[in-house]
Formats: C-alpha cells, sequence, structure tokens
C-alpha cells in the first residue's frame, strides 16, 4: 500500500505532523506501507501539484483543505485552512470522520496527537519529545527571543535546517527520521550537522543585515530585505533587538516570490489587538492571528513595499484595529 503525505513545506510542525501521522498510519496497517511525503508551499494560485491525490491513502497535513474526493486524511491548524466559502462547505459536509481542523491547536502534530489519541487510543511516548518541541515552535512558545535566535536546542537546529535547506532529499529524509528518533540524536547526524555550519554562519551575520535594514516606529519594527540579498531571516532577531516592539512587518524576496511577512512579539508587555490572518487576507495572504504572511510573484517588490507600509500602519500605536 502507498500512502502520499502532503505537508506544509519547509516548516517544522509540517514534516512533524507527517512524522507522527505516517508513524500511526504504518504501525496501524497489518501489511508493509510505502510512505511518500511531499512539502506542498502557500502561493499564488493553485497549490496542490495536479498529480497529487493519486497514491493508495492520500493525506494532507498542516496545510489547506482540498475538496478532491481522493483526499482521505486530513489535519490542520490554519485559521485560513479554507481558500473559498465552498472549500469550507465540502469540509462541514464531509462525515468520514477522517478530515480535521482546529484552528486554536497551537501545532498541528500536537492536534493529530490528540486526535489519534482521543480516537484510537494512540499515545507514542517516544514521540512526546517532537510533539511539545511543535508546540513551542509553532506557537512561537521560546521562553526568550534570545534562545530563538541563539539556535542551541536540537530541535531548533532542525527547525532552522528545514525552513532553509532547499535539498529536494532532505525533508523526505528529516520526516522518516523524526517518526523514529530522539531530536539530539538527529541533530548529530552528519547529514543535519554539515549543512547547518555554514547556514548557523549565514545565521549570524543576518542578524547584522537586519540591525541594519530595522527601524521601529509606533511599536512595529519595519524590516526590508528585498534589496540585501538575504532571502529570509529568523523571525525573532527583531524582537531580540527591539524587546519594546509589538509587531514586525518584513518585506522578503527569493526566485519564486515576494513575501511580506507579519508577526506579533510572543514576549511584548504589551498584549497583542490586531488578528494578524486577518489583516494577511485582506491581501490575499493567511496564517494565524499571531503570524502571518502575504506572498506576491518576484517581480511586484513596489507593490509588496506598499502592502508592508499599510500593514504597518494599521499596526501602529494609536491605530485601532478593523472590525
Ligand atoms: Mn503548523
Amino acid at each position: 500500500m502507498r500512502l502520499e503525505i502532503l505537508h506544509h513545506a519547509n516548516c517544522f510542525d509540517g514534516c512533524a505532523s507527517a512524522a507522527l501521522f505516517s508513524r500511526w498510519f504504518t504501525e496501524r496497517e497489518s501489511g508493509p506501507v510505502e510512505v511518500v511525503t511531499r512539502p506542498v508551499q502557500h502561493g499564488p494560485g493553485p497549490v496542490f501539484p495536479p498529480d497529487a491525490f493519486q497514491a493508495d491513502v492520500n493525506a494532507v497535513v498542516d496545510f489547506r483543505y482540498s475538496p478532491s474526493p481522493r483526499l482521505d486524511w486530513w489535519f490542520d491548524h490554519h485559521a485560513s485552512g479554507f481558500p473559498t466559502p465552498a472549500d469550507r462547505a465540502a469540509f462541514e459536509a464531509d462525515h468520514g470522520g477522517q478530515k480535521f481542523w482546529d484552528p486554536g491547536a497551537p501545532s498541528c502534530t500536537g492536534f493529530i496527537a490528540r486526535v489519534l489519541g482521543e480516537r484510537y487510543g494512540w499515545r507514542p511516548p517516544e514521540l512526546e519529545e517532537l510533539i511539545r518541541w511543535a508546540d513551542v515552535i509553532d506557537a512561537a512558545r521560546f521562553p526568550s527571543a534570545a534562545m530563538a535566535v541563539r539556535l542551541e536546542e536540537p530541535a531548533l537546529r532542525i527547525m532552522t535546517l528545514l525552513e532553509v535547506s532547499r535539498d529536494p532529499a532532505l525533508q523526505p529524509r528529516m520526516i522518516a527520521a523524526l517518526s523514529r528518533e530522539p531530536l539530539a540524536r538527529i541533530a548529530a547526524e552528519p547529514w543535519v550537522a554539515e549543512p547547518l555550519v555554514p547556514i548557523l554562519e549565514r545565521h549570524f551575520r543576518s542578524i547584522d543585515t537586519v540591525r541594519k535594514h530595522a527601524r521601529m516606529e509606533g511599536g512595529v519594527v519595519h524590516v526590508d530585505l528585498s534589496e540585501t540579498g538575504l532571502e529570509a531571516a529568523n523571525k525573532f532577531i527583531a524582537y531580540d533587538l527591539f524587546p519594546r516592539a509589538r509587531y514586525t512587518v518584513v518585506v522578503s524576496r527569493d526566485p519564486k516570490r515576494t513575501k511580506i511577512s507579519v508577526g506579533s512579539n510572543p514576549w511584548s508587555a504589551v498584549p497583542r489587538t490586531h488578528d494578524i490572518s486577518k489583516i494577511c487576507e485582506r491581501y490575499g495572504g493567511g496564517g494565524h492571528p499571531v503570524v502571518g504572511a502575504v506572498s506576491l510573484p518576484p517581480d511586484r517588490v513596489d507593490d509588496a513595499r506598499r502592502v508592508a507600509l499599510e500593514i504597518l500602519r494599521e499596526l501602529q500605536d494609536g491605530s485601532e484595529p478593523r472590525p
């Protein structure tokens, strides 16, 4: 039997979700299961590859819903899990008991663990560490910005490699490892530790780049990385540099898209008053109440800057959240 899992790409929670689900599924099946995992990325237009949902069993985890009749299992926790009202209606009308959505869950991994525990009595004690870290990472519940910037814990090193690496072999290999090995052992493997050396060097250099291009206005840190050659930066650097910031708005660019990333400072003394997924949805993006993003084609940097400025003004002190 062939199981294909589509998961949120370059994301610790997406990969951990695929690891957890594949572990449960293969333990439950009596015969051999060939597990194939495929990363999928948010973006403008159709997001599922045309040849998706062709396996014997098809699953989507930590990623948006598809009304395809060939989708067998679905778990997601994104507030923007349904691209259209018709998708939402198709989900509501599905009573097969294999599609699950909880926008309040801190991570999709934790959500899958809860559902499989409650429904099937499945509790894998050796994967508790993975589930706990997915909750910490995906909900940005780090005890400090410094921890999220120093990247010393094995889970945070794995997170960094998954977010940055463009090696197509990495995510399937990592998912297989996450489904059965402790995080410290995985992080010490040469195929993880070696590619991380230049990535961590770049990360520590990127702190300087962010410092140079960041400014804080009205409690919002605005960073424009589009001309720096830096495709992305750890989102907590800004909060480590500006502990009093409430929000960040970052413009970045890679060969495939221009992106506006919006975040709220989890350590802010002043509570968050805006729903970031709602703001991003107005520009065709999405995410969670605490963090979200808008993607545009790579040549629309000027539009991205304009969108970033509009979001910046909306988030600044003294401006009221829009209804
Ligand atoms: Mn997630």
